[in-house]
């Protein structure tokens, strides 16, 4: 039975993960951080299948201690301050955590001595001003936030790593994903938590910035695959996972406001420029050609059921 560490068990992506590899029946342990309160909403059901373990991305010590409890096959390094718009207010704890962490991440694995394979979190937003668009593995780098600065040096040093000593280290560049337990701060979860709030009467608007920027939405469960994919392979390397087609918010809110009958969503939204961004991504699009012609992976949930599971899920949740 092959053993896996998963930082940022209880995000989105760490729970899915996890859901994944139990079912290809791997030894699960996730790695979490010390909380005043738990936040294992993601988790919740994982509380008796895998084993959790205490870590900080900031505290190299505690990364050696968690190898050494779950004495893992592969790493999967999912944990980072992963909010855009927050990066701007704390830029140097972003830094420390999303892109230093990798850094301390690689080291602890080195001195654990064992040949681990590791995963790095990626990001589209590595590409920010997109000077090809879609963009591919080949594509420069622009990136336009303290996020995306930081997300540029864990990409670097994973590959530093992987040229310096010789470890399996992959970096999964992968695009917006999202699904029903995406954080509510991030806009297609505020959007459809905004929604279901709207159609049971709870809310009368939702308040958003710039709603003409674009992503290439796809949905976590299937992209988690494709992590687990890249570390299968012979020999190491780095992926775009994406859709291919991009989408404003607009188009977002249109099929999340249209999937319970409401076409006339404009008399609901509100703009404020507190959800303005000092440098704003206007496009992100990937091309995955690489993913699909070399791993066999390839996008299952289209846009308009993702956007209808996020919106039915969060009505029952409020129901
Ligand atoms: P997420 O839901 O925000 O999860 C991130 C996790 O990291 C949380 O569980 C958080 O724990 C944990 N964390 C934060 N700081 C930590 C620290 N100092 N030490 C240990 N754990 C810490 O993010 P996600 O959407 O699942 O994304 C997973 C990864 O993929 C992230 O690295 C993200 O940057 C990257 N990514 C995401 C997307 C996307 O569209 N979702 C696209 C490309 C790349 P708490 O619960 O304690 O805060
Ligand atoms: O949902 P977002 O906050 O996601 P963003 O910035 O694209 O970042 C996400 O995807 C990245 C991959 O490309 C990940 F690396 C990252 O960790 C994260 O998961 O914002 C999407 C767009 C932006 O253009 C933003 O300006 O939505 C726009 N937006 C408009 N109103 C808003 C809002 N974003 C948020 N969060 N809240 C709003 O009210």
């Amino acid at each position: 039975m092959k053993r896996v560490l998963i930082t940022g068990i209880n995000g989105m992506d760490g729970s899915h993960l996890a859901d994944f590899l139990l079912e290809k029946n791997y030894e699960v342990y996730g790695m979490e951080r010390r909380t005043s309160s738990p936040n294992r909403t993601n988790t919740k059901h994982l509380e008796d299948k895998i084993t959790f373990v205490n870590g900080d991305l900031t505290d190299q010590n505690s990364l050696v201690r968690c190898l050494r409890e779950s004495n893992p096959d592969e790493v999967y390094n999912l944990a980072a301050q992963s909010f855009v718009g927050e990066s701007w207010n704390t830029p140097e704890q972003t830094g420390d955590v999303t892109g230093l962490g990798a850094l301390r991440m690689l080291e602890a694995i080195r001195e654990y001595g064992k040949d681990v394979k590791f995963y790095q979190a990626s990001t589209s937003e590595l590409y920010g001003r997109m000077i090809e668009n879609p963009a591919k593995e080949t594509t420069p780098f622009y990136p336009r936030s303290p996020y995306g600065v930081a997300k540029l040096y864990g990409h670097w040093i994973t590959k530093n790593y992987r040229e310096s000593y010789d470890m399996f280290n992959v970096s999964g560049i992968l695009f917006n994903h999202e699904s029903e337990r995406r954080g509510v701060e991030f806009v297609t979860r505020k959007i459809t938590d905004g929604v279901a709030k709207i159609k049971l009467g709870l809310e009368d608007y939702i308040t958003l910035g710039n709603l003409d920027s674009k992503r290439d939405w796809g949905y976590s469960p299937d992209y988690v695959e494709s992590m687990w994919m890249m570390l299968q392979q012979d020999s190491p390397d780095d992926y775009v996972i994406a859709t291919g087609k991009d989408h404003t918010i607009r188009e977002f809110l249109d099929a999340a406001f249209n999937s319970v009958d409401i076409t006339d969503w404009e008399n609901y939204v509100k703009q404020d420029p507190r959800f303005m961004r000092p440098a704003e991504v206007a496009v992100l699009c990937g091309d995955s050609t690489k993913a699909r012609e070399v791993l066999g992976w390839y996008p299952r949930t289209s846009f308009e059921e993702m956007v209808s599971k996020m919106v039915k899920n969060d009505i029952k949740l409020l129901s």
